[in-house]
């Protein structure tokens, strides 16, 4: 992978790449569709990519995973500055629906729509469940960074992108919640780190933690994935797999609904 690490700072170079060629798109765009995260909004909003000329619209997707009083809360807080909606990308009427607001908001029956977002925010779902164009779901982030339309469908065209991060991510914490939601994948997720910064997040969500692994949540990690383990039948030379575990119940809605940015 084209990435170097320094420390706790990362350079995904496609990244940038993908990001730049947004930005050149901007001109031929009606509008972005920026697909945020609801479990975590403002981790996976890029502040350095807003276009101009008031073309940017927020979705903050996953909200299925989220709880309904946090995604209202987000979209309060972003409505004085974009036109907000949330949705589950995984209901296609919900993509439907989202679609007809969009459209009531842009006029223009030819319509230029770019999607935007961080890996596996759930881009591609949407597009195909609005076009029902067999899109790719779910694969990996590809390290392509072209932009490309697809045919119009009722005049609206749509381009998918690879997914945008950030040139520079810095922090665990930042580093953590992109690993949780699944926007960092393959060899540079560090479960460990991820599931380390979860379990600190889940001694304020207490009883998500005893209801799926039937322990009370202890504040020494070890313990905990001692508990993980039990519970999931994890052997004890096999400890490694309990983070992942843990990650993935996350990831799956399994602990519950929760959101990880906190709401000031
Ligand atoms: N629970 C849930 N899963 C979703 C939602 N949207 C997308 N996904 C899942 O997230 C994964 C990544 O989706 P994809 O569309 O490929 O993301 P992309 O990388 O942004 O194009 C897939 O497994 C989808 O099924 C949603 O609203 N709720
Ligand atoms: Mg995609």
């Amino acid at each position: 992978m084209d990435c170097s690490q320094s420390g706790r700072s990362w350079y995904p170079h496609h990244m940038m790449k993908a990001t730049e060629e947004l930005m050149r798109c901007a001109m031929a765009t009606d509008a972005f569709l920026y697909f945020l995260d609801a479990r975590a909004p403002v981790t996976t909003f890029n502040q350095d990519f807003i276009p101009g000329d008031g073309k940017l619209i927020i979705l903050l997707n996953k909200a299925d995973l989220a709880p309904y009083d946090a995604v209202a809360l987000w979209q309060k807080r972003f409505r004085d500055r974009f036109p907000v909606f949330s949705l589950s990308a995984r209901d296609k009427s919900q993509c439907l629906d989202t679609m007809k607001k969009i459209r009531k908001i842009i006029t223009r029956r030819v319509l230029y729509l770019m999607v935007a977002g961080v890996p596996n925010v759930g881009k591609s779902l949407f597009i195909r469940n609005v076009t029902g164009k067999k899109i790719k779901v779910g694969s990996s982030p590809g390290v392509t960074t072209k932009v490309s339309w697809l045919p119009a469908l009722d005049g609206v065209h749509f381009a998918d992108t690879p997914g945008i991060l950030w040139p520079r991510i810095d922090g665990d914490d930042m580093f953590a919640r992109l690993c949780l939601i699944d926007a960092i994948g393959g060899r540079m997720i560090d479960s460990e780190l991820a599931g380390r910064w979860l379990l600190r997040f889940l001694e304020k969500h207490a009883e998500s933690f005893a209801r799926r692994y039937g322990a009370a949540i202890s504040s020494d990690p070890l313990v905990n994935i001692r508990n993980i383990s039990d519970r999931m039948n994890i052997r004890k030379e096999e400890s490694s797999r309990a983070w992942e575990v843990l990650i993935q119940d996350f990831r799956c809605g399994r602990l519950g609904k929760l959101v990880l940015d906190e709401i000031e």
